[in-house]
């Protein structure tokens, strides 16, 4: 465990770097340190050679519901302006690794949207996904009109968007937001088994899918199709692809380095 943290808790196992958010009494309500701290941890372990996946989850009863409201009430336009703090959490959309959200509880608001940073998401039964920002007055602010809006289309982002109203595992699940749904005392358990198998491929082809899938949703086919071919092209570079294909005519499994 790192005790360089004190609204998280880190820890790696085997491959796997893990952050947990850690404020349970409050439903792990982000706060400013806390989003400090999250994006400090995960670009950590994008830069650590023995880390290949990281798994995001929340500490207690919840994933976290929302933005610390104690500490937003009486911000000001201007202050937040200055502040400029959603330009630290710009940063989780740069990060090279694979992210996996392990959901259980509430997912609201901030927590949404810090959910909906991650490449893939693990959500419990009880898991229920939400923007309540309209009913305290405001919007998301952190890329939640566009990301669930990109995921479910713009009928469905509207309603739920417009409503405020929970979205269960259920209809997560139905809509596309989420990938699996199991049961809450295997969410970790889960989440981690399939952090596992992937972290077993090849980390460059990893790093290069990622890369290319996130850019189908912004280019025109065109242009992501032609961005898939270099990083295609570029996979050729590598001693794994040599091993990789190697350890297919051998009939072994291929023993991958990341180079
Ligand atoms: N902030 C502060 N405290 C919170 C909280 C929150 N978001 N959510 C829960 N808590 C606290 C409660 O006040 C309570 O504290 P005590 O009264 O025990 O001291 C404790 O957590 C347990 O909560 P409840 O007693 O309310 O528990 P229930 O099971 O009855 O209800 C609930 C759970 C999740 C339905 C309810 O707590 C709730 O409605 N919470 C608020 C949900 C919400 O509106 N979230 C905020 C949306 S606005 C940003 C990035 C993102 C954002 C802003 C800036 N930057 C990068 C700058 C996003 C904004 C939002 O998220």
């Amino acid at each position: 465990m790192n005790n360089r943290y004190e609204l998280i808790e880190v820890s790696t196992q085997g491959s796997i770097g893990v952050v947990a958010l850690n404020r349970p009494k409050v439903l792990n309500a982000i706060n400013r340190p806390m989003v400090a701290e999250i994006v400090r941890a995960i670009e950590d372990f994008d830069r650590d050679d023995n880390v290949k996946v990281i798994v995001l989850s929340g500490n207690g009863r919840a994933f976290a519901a929302g933005a610390d409201i104690d500490e937003m009430s009486n911000a000001t336009a201007i202050e937040l302006e200055l502040l400029n703090q959603f330009t630290d959490w710009d940063r989780l959309a740069w990060v090279k690794k694979p992210i996996i959200g392990a959901v259980q509880g509430f997912a609201l608001g901030g927590g949404f949207e810090l959910a909906l940073c991650c490449d893939i998401l693990f959500a419990a039964h009880d898991a229920e996904f939400g923007f309540p920002e309209i009913s305290l007055g405001v919007m998301p602010g952190a890329g939640g009109t566009q990301r669930l809006t990109k995921l479910m289309g713009k009928s469905k982002a509207m309603e739920w968007l417009l409503t405020g109203e929970r979205m269960s595992a259920k209809e997560a699940l139905h809509y596309g937001v989420i990938n699996r749904v199991v049961s809450k005392e295997l969410l970790q358990e889960e989440t981690m088994k399939f952090a596992n198998k992937i972290a077993k491929q090849a980390p460059l082809s990893l790093r290069l899918i990622k890369e290319s899938v996130l850019k189908a949703v912004d280019y025109s086919i065109y242009e992501g199709m032609q961005y898939e071919r270099k990083n295609f092209y570029l996979l050729f570079a590598s001693k794994d692809q040599k091993e990789g294909m190697r350890a297919f005519q051998e009939k072994r499994k291929p023993n991958f380095e990341g180079e």
